[in-house]
């Protein structure tokens, strides 16, 4: 990293000291932003960076709630609203006992990026709170979002911030979200995303993000004028993301051999399809958190406490949590003959494990490029909302696998001009940069 680059890094790390994450985050940006930076010097001048790595307001609440016994139970709730240059905050909310500000900060500041590909008017920001929704019953669930929500109500809005679901939060607990705001503003409208399809949610958005990924893999692989048809895929994590990536790459004809959860891997030669991907909607419904129930049911091989990554494929889609591939992982992906790594998770590769893929050919998509169809589709709700009209399922997939392919060809275009060909980390931070400087720069002080 060059002299500047280094300042901003140092900076961040004095002012926010014990967020490894943020750092993380921030240090991969940095690094793809140096040949933007020498070429425009007005960005440094005008501090565009020391700006964006602040965040525009941060509020942090107390959330109490009765548990079912009776006793009293006390959260921590956050909003990270991190940037609104081109649009209202925009992100999602986590329940995960290990969310802390720091992990906010990480994601908020890759969803700005993140956002900004989409090519929808979508500022970054993201939320949520340490409650741990494991083992907990439908009341309590519902008990806890609606004190999360009787303080966050006042921070957000349809034109103000709209959160959706992340880890720990699918479509029970925005629904319980909901309701609690209704009644807290009367007022009926289009504040969170991800919502129910009877009260203005949008067809696909449960499966837009895995689909989203695999759609933007699918365009990875014609580089190399390749197809999913036939190759073996390993997938991680077993909930929402995971769940779409599986569904889809199935259908395009890849065999999915892996799952994986906080217990271990699961590995299954013959492919997981048909209702062994229902079945993992009902391991996520659950809350048991354990990836083995889908090994002793579907009698396959359990690989206690390990990762998937050494598991011989063609594709591995990260689909869990944050930097739950590292640079041995990589390592061994690589060695088995791993061509193409796409990132369904934020964050999932940690920056040795993305150097081992840059050195070694593979293609390789962050994050914020690959799993943005799931806020896209969240983007499309919003505009569906505001028109007061609910679009077909087609029409909203049609939409999704078009923003999924312009966002592959302006991280390709990005990575050419500026020097870094094929890089798609180059080119998603690039291209997501610039339209979120050149607003902050035409807004003046902000
Ligand atoms: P879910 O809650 O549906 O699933 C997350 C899964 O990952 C759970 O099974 C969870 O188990 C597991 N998990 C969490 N931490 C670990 C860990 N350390 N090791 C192994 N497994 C783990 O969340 P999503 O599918 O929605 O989110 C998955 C990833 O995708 C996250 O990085 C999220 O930020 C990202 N993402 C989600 C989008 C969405 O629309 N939902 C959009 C774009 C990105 P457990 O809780 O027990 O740890
Ligand atoms: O990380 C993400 O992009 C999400 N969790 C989805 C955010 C959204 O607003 O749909």
């Amino acid at each position: 990293m060059n002299s500047y680059s280094e300042s901003i890094l140092t900076l961040v790390k004095t002012k926010n000291p014990a967020e490894p994450e943020f750092h993380q985050a921030v240090q991969e940006v940095l690094h793809s932003l140096e040949p933007v930076l020498a070429r425009h010097p007005e960005y440094r001048s005008a501090k565009i960076l020391e700006r964006m790595v602040e965040p525009e307001r941060v509020v942090i609440f107390r959330v109490p709630w009765f548990d079912d016994r009776g006793e009293f139970n006390v959260n921590r709730g956050f909003r990270v609203q991190m940037n609104s240059a081109i649009g209202p905050y925009k992100g999602g909310l986590r329940f995960h006992p290990s969310v802390t500000l720091g992990t906010l900060k990480f994601l908020a500041f890759e969803q700005v990026f993140k956002n900004a590909l989409t090519t929808l008017p979508m500022g970054g920001g993201k939320g949520g709170s340490d409650f741990d929704p494991k083992g907990k019953s439908d009341l309590e669930v519902m008990r806890f979002c609606q004190s999360f929500m009787t303080e966050l109500y006042r921070h957000i809005g349809p034109d103000i911030d709209v959160p959706a679901g992340d880890i720990g939060v699918g479509a029970r607990e925005i629904g319980y979200l909901f309701g609690q705001y209704k009644r807290l503003t009367r007022e009926f409208s289009g504040v969170l995303t991800g919502k129910g399809l009877n009260w203005g949610g949008s067809r696909i958005r449960p499966e837009a993000t895995g689909f989203g990924v695999v759609y933007f893999a699918q365009e990875m692989l014609k580089t190399r004028s390749k197809s999913f048809d036939g190759l073996r895929v390993a997938v991680s994590g077993f909930g929402n993301v995971a769940w779409g990536a599986v569904l889809k790459a199935t259908q395009l004809g890849a065999k999915v051999v892996t799952l994986s959860g906080p217990d271990g891997f699961v590995h299954d030669p013959s492919g997981i399809s048909g209702e062994k991907i229902e079945y993992m909607l009902e391991m996520r419904a659950s809350a048991r958190d354990s990836v083995k129930d889908f090994a002793d049911k579907f009698k396959v091989e359990f690989h206690a406490g390990k990762r998937p990554w050494g598991t011989k494929v063609d594709v591995a889609l990260p689909c869990a949590t944050q930097n739950e591939l590292d640079e041995n992982d990589a390592k061994e992906l690589v060695k088995n003959g791993c061509f193409c790594v796409c990132e369904g998770a934020n964050m999932p590769t940690s920056l040795g494990g993305i150097r081992v893929f840059e050195e070694s050919k593979v293609l390789f998509s962050p994050g914020k490029a690959s799993n943005a169809g799931g806020v896209a589709t969240s983007g499309l709700e919003m505009s569906q909302n505001s028109m007061r009209l609910a679009w077909p399922r087609d029409e909203v997939d049609q939409r999704l696998h078009q923003i999924m392919t312009t966002i592959h060809d302006t991280c390709l275009e990005v990575s050419r001009t500026y020097g870094a060909p094929g890089n798609y980390v180059t080119g998603a931070n690039i291209a997501g940069f610039l339209k979120v400087a050149t607003s902050m720069m035409d807004q003046g002080l902000v």
